[in-house]
């Protein structure tokens, strides 16, 4: 039984840190805040650390104000030994930030659980289930599994999670699975109306400033099939808006019917510059997020830049050619 090793990774052990992927999304904070009432109503100790913090709009749903942002030893359990670690959303270790040097070598276990298709670093039991919509999806059947009856909190949770990582129930992985999943959280005083208005209309007016002027970088290519948005550090700088705020801009080419791949090239406060992917139909992005060690779902992907920008922008184009130059 596929779940087997992430049920007994769970009774056998009492302390728990738990840990997502950097800059974390709706799906990681959701799979977190989740994670984290399931095992407190079982009675374990539980702390959340993460590489980046949490955007304000997600708040809701850390009701103990359990998610704590690593940026020193000293936040440490002193005991940090006696602690097992779970990693969600990512089974990429180089994808989690200082808490793959500053928590997972000194960690009794770990346990990945994850539903992206690339990644791969294998820690002593995994719990990947790529077809899954979401993390959150996964821990629905796991706490099944476990014979934990959901409470409200986890339940918003893992709603929040599944409406993020399936656009709102639109994306390739939605399956009846998500909708049977969905009606039993909404069954347990789930209200989607109210986490639309929490998610989706609470952005910042610097967010709304920051979305003018990315969209005024927009480059189309191959035809008007590829569009191409850039933020800079100097732009985050101007509109005094925060990285994460950019998160769904990547999404607006692709309304456009003829578009067929949406890049967006984004520089953080500290000048890191990230590519992420989107597509439609047959195009995998996946691949070419691979190529720079990146990872993903064939539609939605995304690496590091660690060349400059002109170059990977110009490569990244002449891998998507082939689909377009029938
Ligand atoms: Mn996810």
């Amino acid at each position: 039984m596929v779940f087997q090793p992430a049920v007994d990774f769970i009774n056998n052990n009492d302390k728990f840190i738990l840990t997502a992927h950097e800059t974390p999304d709706g799906d990681a904070l959701g799979s977190e805040c989740a994670m984290y009432f399931a095992l407190h109503a079982l009675g374990k100790t539980v702390r959340i650390f993460n590489a980046d913090p949490m955007p304000g709009k997600f708040s809701f749903i850390d009701s103990d104000g359990i998610m704590t942002t690593l940026e020193s030893e000293n936040q440490l359990p002193f005991d940090l030994e006696d602690y097992v670690l779970i990693i969600l959303d990512t089974n990429d270790i180089k994808n989690i930030g200082q808490v793959s040097t500053m928590v997972l070598p000194r960690v009794k276990d770990s346990l990945i659980i994850d539903h992206h298709d690339s990644g791969g670093s294998v820690v002593k039991s995994n719990l990947i289930i790529r077809e899954a919509s979401s993390t959150c999806e996964i821990l629905f059947e796991l706490f099944t599994e476990l014979k934990l009856s959901i409470d409200f909190p986890a339940a918003q949770s893992l709603f929040v999670g599944i409406v993020y990582d399936t656009g709102s129930f639109i994306y390739p992985k939605t399956t009846a699975k998500t909708f049977d999943i969905a009606h039993e959280l909404v069954k347990k005083g789930v209200e989607p109306n109210y986490v639309y208005t929490k998610v989706y209309e609470s952005n910042s007016i610097s967010s709304l400033v920051l979305q003018s002027k990315v969209l005024g970088t927009l480059e189309l290519f191959m035809d008007d099939h590829i569009a191409v948005q850039t933020m800079l550090k100097s732009t985050l700088e101007e509109c005094g808006a925060f990285y994460e705020e950019a998160d769904s801009l990547i999404n607006i080419p692709l309304k456009s019917e003829q578009i067929r791949v949406s890049i967006f090239f984004k520089e953080n406060n500290t000048g890191i510059l990230r590519c992420s992917l989107r597509s439609k139909d047959n195009i995998d992005v996946s691949v070419i997020a691979q190529h720079y060690n990146g990872g993903g779902h064939k539609t939605a992907a995304g690496f590091k830049c660690k060349e400059s920008l002109d170059d990977i922008k110009s490569n990244v184009l002449k891998m998507l050619e082939k689909y377009f130059t029938a």
